[in-house]
């Protein structure tokens, strides 16, 4: 093997909140589980979180919104979300995963890259995944999937593709047809909108985008065009790296009712606040940039940002600042409020 050439595994967890769920109440075993808000017999608000695969053959996915999958299977097991526990479970397996290579990079609470390169072949990257994933069930109780591949864009396909309690690996050249049958959607960096505009041009598969010319990609969908071009080819040269591992912390609420109570809103953001405060304390980060989102009747959504000077971890400021957001919201838009939500970022 050439030595530019890289060897990169992906892990993703496995239906990981409804799993933890599933490890700690053996008598959830083979039944729907569902994570996520109190569907309420069916008029709860907001959203799912996860569901185990036997919730899924009802058709309930994550963001699909609680009363919806309450309708799709109302004898489901619903859980709250125990975001505590979900935390301590990813931190254990990040200790895990971080022994395995000293270039690593989280990418959420059940995912990560390892640049394995070193190696050398991809049947030892092979042994390296089915090791990571034994020693995580040993340890944890819990299956996971990994991906290998030449890039981070080709092994995070592949262990799309592999799940669940998968390991599969594609080699650098195999990468190009193994992506061409896959709908664009699965193609990082193509979200809602892009793919609406790439169908609308005939482009479905991942393939169909190589039937474009680099040119015709830049002018259609600017500078991202030259990045659809290279990865449709299972080009990506993104480095794997630790750096500005978590990017923001946020917590957003739906309420019951669509509001304007002032009390209800500012208690539900205090909240909020606090929970922020504490994730970024234990994190031990300081923030520079405070978000407030708002969701009004109707879905509308508006978000504002406002970016201090200097970072700080100090809850007066991040009190004071989220909350004139958030008034400011209230004042501009006479519209009752369904959700409403904080998050900070820039991390250092
Ligand atoms: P994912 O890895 O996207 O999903 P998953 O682990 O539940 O299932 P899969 O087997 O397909 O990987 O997300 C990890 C966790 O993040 C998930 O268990 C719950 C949480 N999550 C949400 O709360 N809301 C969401 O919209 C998504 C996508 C995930
Ligand atoms: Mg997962
Ligand atoms: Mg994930």
């Amino acid at each position: 093997m050439c030595m530019a050439e890289r060897i990169i595994l992906h892990i993703d967890m496995d239906y990981f909140f409804a799993q933890i769920e599933e490890r700690d109440n053996p008598r959830f075993r083979g039944k729907p589980v569902v994570v996520g808000a109190d569907p309420k017999n069916g008029s709860g608000r907001g959203v799912v979180s996860t569901a185990n695969y036997v919730a899924r053959k009802y058709g309930i996915h994550s963001a699909l919104p609680i009363s919806k999958a309450y309708q799709l299977c109302p004898d489901a097991i619903f859980l709250p979300v125990n975001m505590e526990l979900y935390q301590k479970v990813s931190s254990e397996i990040m200790e895990i995963i971080k022994k395995y290579s000293s270039q690593w990079e989280i990418i959420s609470l059940d995912e990560a890259y390892l640049d394995i390169s070193f190696s050398g072949s991809y049947e030892k990257a092979k042994e390296i995944g089915e090791n990571l994933k034994k020693e995580i069930f040993e340890k944890e109780k819990l299956t996971a999937t990994v991906g290998v591949g030449p890039n981070k864009i080709v092994a995070k396909i592949v262990s799309e593709k592999a799940k669940p309690n998968g390991l599969l690996v594609v080699t650098q050249p195999e990468a190009e047809k193994f992506l061409e049958p896959f709908d664009i959607d699965d193609l990082p960096g193509v979200g809602p909108k892009t793919a609406e505009k790439m169908r609308s041009l005939g482009i479905n598969k991942i393939g169909d985008i190589k039937k474009l010319s680099k040119e015709d990609l830049i002018n259609i969908f600017g500078v991202v065009g030259e990045d659809f071009y290279l990865r449709a080819r299972g080009i990506d040269e993104n480095p794997v790296s630790s750096e500005g591992v978590i990017k923001s912390i946020g917590r957003q609420y739906t309420f019951e009712k669509d509001t304007r109570d002032s009390k209800t809103l500012f208690s539900a953001f205090d909240e909020m606040i606090l929970d922020v405060y504490k994730e970024l304390f234990e994190a031990g980060f300081n923030f520079k940039t405070i978000t407030v989102v708002c969701r009004f009747q109707g879905f509308e959504t508006h978000t504002m940002a406002k970016t201090l000077k200097k970072p700080t971890n100090d809850l007066k400021i991040l009190k004071t600042e989220s909350k004139k957001l958030l008034l400011k919201f209230i004042l501009q838009n006479q519209k009752l409020i369904r959700l409403i939500g904080v998050r900070v970022s820039s991390f250092s």
